[in-house]
């Protein structure tokens, strides 16, 4: 099996034509490991409303020790999760702090807006990182009339901006500051466990100072369905009722969690391998006349290029690619994204590489 570009290129030309898709819309789409299938298949179930799934349970457990928490829950999906904090953090009337890119509210359906009643403050930063310097001026003045900074949320990694890994100490400093101010911090820790493969420190430190944080099981992790909310008990407590509240009451959601529970122990050992494989994906693209990205600036599983100077818009780049059996998104009408998981191998990457370098 070709290992390296070169290779791929002296290889068959059927390699330049995938027969089955070459999926890099999200690490969304992997499907659950046939570990997963057979946990969910003999996973020990009762009605989870009630409180009684022994395996929701004990995922909900697994995961307040993983990230040295008091409570946790698990929530059907990364959305859900992240607008229960913002409910939960927040008054109806109020801000939240947040990078112009971020998850909450781009890509959240306005749910911060419908069902929290609050505006987004965003501030713009390079990479996607913003500083306690630039939030400090955004926190508004204790004056009646003043929509009240109620939250800041930051998100690590940061997906739109491609996988950049939120800096520590830049986190612990605006959680500290944050902290003095009365003002809470969330994380959208979606993707928590790739900034931990990449950083080599655990989920609990790049966490440990927010006073809430979300995780997704169903992206890089391989899990079907869920995610997990993580706080003190009293703020879980609260979660649990507005879960309720937005329908994420689940019942015999053992099936799910038993496929969860594989996914965070047994899953995040291999992220780097998607990480690896993203970077070689970036040198091979940083190569082609017209896409515009720094490989250095990969050091995720995502990640975003522009395509302006290809001659093609980013729709019609992306309906050439699905064209040519290559699956990615569209993010912007100038940028594409591209997601590896473990369902696409490092070949397949390569494969990429050769097909864009022939669109272009
Ligand atoms: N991200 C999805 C899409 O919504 C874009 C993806 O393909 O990347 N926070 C972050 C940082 C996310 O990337 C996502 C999902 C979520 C929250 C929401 O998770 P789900 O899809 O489970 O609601």
């Amino acid at each position: 099996m070709p290992t390296k570009l070169t290779e791929l290129e002296r290889s068959t030309p059927e390699k330049h034509n995938p027969v089955v898709p070459i999926d890099l819309r999200s690490d969304t789409v992997t499907k659950p490991t046939p570990e997963m299938r057979r946990a969910m298949a003999e996973a020990e179930v009762g009605d989870d409303v009630y409180g009684e799934d022994p395996t929701v349970n004990r995922l909900e457990q697994r995961a307040t020790e993983i990230f040295a928490r008091e409570a946790a829950i698990f929530v059907p999906t990364g959305t859900m999760g992240n607008q229960i904090a913002i409910k939960n953090h927040t008054h109806h009337g109020q801000e939240v702090i947040c990078e112009e890119r971020a998850h909450i509210i781009n890509l959240e359906s306005a749910t911060l807006a419908a069902f929290s009643g609050c505006q987004p403050r965003p501030i713009y930063g390079e990479d996607g990182v913003i500083t306690w310097e630039q939030i400090k001026k955004r926190i508004a003045p204790r004056v009646y009339y003043r929509s009240q900074t109620g939250l800041i949320v930051l998100e690590n990694t940061l997906n739109l901006a491609g996988g950049t890994i939120f800096p520590q100490a830049l986190a612990d400093e605006i959680c500290d500051k944050a902290h003095q101010e009365g003002i809470p911090v969330h994380l959208d820790g979606a993707r928590i466990f790739n900034a931990a493969a990449a950083t080599g420190k655990t989920v609990a430190e790049l966490s440990r100072k927010f006073d809430s944080v979300m995780f997704c099981l169903s992206k890089g992790l391989g899990a079907p369905v869920g995610s997990m909310l993580l706080g003190s008990k009293d703020f879980i407590n609260k979660a649990r009722m507005y879960r309720k509240a937005m329908g994420g009451g689940l019942r015999q959601a053992g099936v799910l969690a038993a496929a969860g529970l594989v996914a965070l122990e047994k899953m995040p050992p291999r992220l780097k391998e998607d990480h690896e494989n993203a970077r070689i994906l970036a040198e091979g693209l940083a190569q082609i006349r017209g896409i515009k990205i720094d490989p250095k600036k990969v050091p995720t599983n995502i990640l975003v290029f522009e395509v302006s100077s290809t001659g093609m818009n980013a729709y019609d780049f992306n309906q050439k690619l699905a064209d040519k059996n290559v699956l990615a998104n569209a993010i912007s009408p100038d940028h594409m994204r591209l997601v590896t998981h473990k369902d696409v191998s490092r070949e397949q990457c390569l494969q990429t590489v050769v097909i864009i370098r022939g669109m272009c």
